[in-house]
C-alpha cells in the first residue's frame, strides 16, 4: 500500500463534521442486530450550488449485510455522481456476498468520500482507503472517529481481545446495594433510567444474568420500550449447577426470545431436555480450576464464535464480582438510585465512589431521582 502523506489529505469541515455527526447517530439504527459486523452507516450528499441534500442513506442491514454503503447508493442512484459518501466505518476492500464497497462507491462516481473509524479487519485495514484513491477520488478518513468507534466498540473490542465486549450494569441504592437476598426484586431505580436500560439492552447482542437473579427475580430480560419490542437481545444464564426450572418467565418465553442457559458439560440430561422442551439452548463451558465455576473467558470466547460483539451483564452481585475479578469489564454502567435498601441489602460489587479508580468515567446524567455513570476501561 502507499504510504499517503499528511499534505495529500484534504481536511475535514465544519459541514463534514455535521453530517459524520448525522451519521454516527444513523449508525446507532441497528447497532447490537448486525451480528460480527458493526452497525456502520453512509450518507451521500451532493450540492448542486444550493447547498448540500442528503440524496442516500444507509444502515449495515439486520444479520450484516448488505452493507451501509450499498443500501445507501441504491437510495442516491445516479444522484451519487459527483457526490460525497460520508461512512462511519473505512469502506471494505473483500468480496462477501457482494463486492466490495470502496469498488462500489468508485462505480457509482462518487467524488470524495469522508470517513470516521478505521477498520481492523485485516481484509480492509487501509485497503478500502487505497481503493478509492487508486481510483482518483479524494478521502478525508478519521472525521470524528472516536465518535464512530463508540457505536461499534463491540465489533472493535472482539478484534482487539478475541471475544465480544463486556458492559456490567448495575442499578445501586444510595446506601451501596443492588437488593435483598431472598427479597425479590427490590426497585431502586425509577422509570426514566429503566426505560434508559431497555434502550442499552436493545444495542446488545446478548444479556447475561446469574441463576441467582433468575431464581431471585423472575426477570423477563427483555426491551420493553414501545415499538422496540423485536430488538430483545438473547438472553444468557450463567447457570452452572443448572438450576433453572421451565417455569420461569425466561423459559417460558424462549420461544419468542433467544434464551441460551451456560451450564457444565456434565450437567443433568433430564432437566437439560426439560428446558430444551421450552426452546432454550445450551452452552457448555469449562470449569475455572481455581474457582470451580464457569471459566468465564473461555465462554466468551465462544459466544464470540456463535457471532456475538456485546454483552450485558445485568447481575447479580456475584456475577458482576466474578466478571470484575476476571478482569472481563470493558464498559461499566452505574444507575445510582436515591433509596436506601438498608443492612439487609445484598452489596454492589462495585459503586460510584470508587469505580473510578479503576475504570475511567466517560459520561453522566441525572434521569429524575437517579443518576447514571459510565465507565471505559482505563487501558481503552
Ligand atoms: C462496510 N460497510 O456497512 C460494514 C462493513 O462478512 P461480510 O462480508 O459482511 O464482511 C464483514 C466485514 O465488513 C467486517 O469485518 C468489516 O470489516 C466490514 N463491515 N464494511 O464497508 C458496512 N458493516
Ligand atoms: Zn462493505
Amino acid at each position: 500500500m502507499t504510504a499517503v502523506s499528511k499534505e495529500m489529505i484534504p481536511a475535514a469541515t465544519e459541514t463534514d463534521r455535521r453530517f459524520m455527526a448525522a451519521a454516527i447517530r444513523f449508525a446507532m439504527r441497528n447497532a447490537g442486530r448486525t451480528a460480527t459486523n458493526p452497525s456502520v452507516a453512509t450518507l451521500i450528499v451532493r450540492d448542486d450550488g444550493a447547498g448540500p441534500v442528503v440524496v442516500g442513506r444507509g444502515v449495515t442491514a439486520l444479520g450484516g449485510r448488505p452493507h451501509a454503503e450499498t443500501v445507501a447508493l441504491a437510495e442516491a442512484g445516479d444522484r451519487a455522481r459527483g457526490a460525497t459518501a460520508y461512512v462511519t466505518l473505512e469502506p471494505c476492500a473483500h468480496h462477501g456476498r457482494t463486492p466490495p464497497c470502496a469498488e462500489a462507491l468508485v462505480t457509482a462516481g462518487v467524488a470524495r468520500v469522508v470517513s470516521a473509524a478505521a477498520d481492523p479487519d485485516p481484509r480492509v485495514d487501509g485497503k478500502g482507503h487505497a481503493i478509492l484513491r487508486a481510483a482518483g477520488l479524494s478521502v478525508t478518513p478519521r472525521v470524528m472517529a472516536e465518535e464512530a468507534a463508540e457505536t461499534m466498540s463491540g465489533y472493535l473490542n472482539r478484534h482487539r481481545r478475541n471475544r465480544p465486549e463486556v458492559t456490567l450494569k448495575l442499578a445501586v441504592s444510595r446506601d451501596g446495594k443492588i437488593g435483598i437476598r431472598g427479597g425479590g426484586q427490590v426497585k431502586i431505580t425509577g422509570p426514566v433510567a429503566d426505560a434508559q436500560t431497555h434502550l442499552v439492552r436493545a444495542r446488545h447482542d446478548a444479556i447475561l444474568v446469574g441463576s441467582g437473579t433468575l431464581l431471585e427475580d423472575d426477570p423477563r430480560l427483555d426491551c420493553r420500550l414501545p415499538g422496540l419490542g423485536d430488538r430483545s437481545p438473547t438472553r444468557i444464564v450463567l447457570d452452572p449447577r443448572l438450576r433453572t426450572e421451565p417455569d420461569r418467565a425466561l423459559a417460558r418465553t424462549a420461544g419468542d426470545t433467544p434464551t441460551l442457559i451456560a451450564t457444565f458439560v456434565d450437567a443433568d440430561p433430564a432437566r437439560r431436555a426439560a428446558l430444551v422442551a421450552c426452546g432454550v439452548a445450551f452452552l457448555s463451558c469449562e470449569t475455572d480450576p481455581d474457582t470451580g465455576r464457569i471459566a468465564l473467558p473461555e465462554m466468551l470466547e465462544d459466544l464470540g464464535a456463535v457471532g456475538m460483539s456485546s454483552i450485558l451483564v445485568e447481575g447479580g452481585a456475584e456475577t458482576g464480582a466474578s466478571f470484575l475479578d476476571s478482569d472481563l469489564v470493558d464498559r461499566l454502567i452505574l444507575v445510582e438510585g436515591d433509596t436506601e435498601v438498608g443492612p439487609n441489602g445484598v452489596a454492589a460489587p462495585i459503586v460510584p465512589s470508587i469505580a473510578g479508580q479503576r475504570f475511567r468515567p466517560v459520561r453522566s446524567y441525572r434521569f429524575g431521582p437517579d443518576r447514571w455513570f459510565e465507565y471505559v476501561r482505563r487501558d481503552d
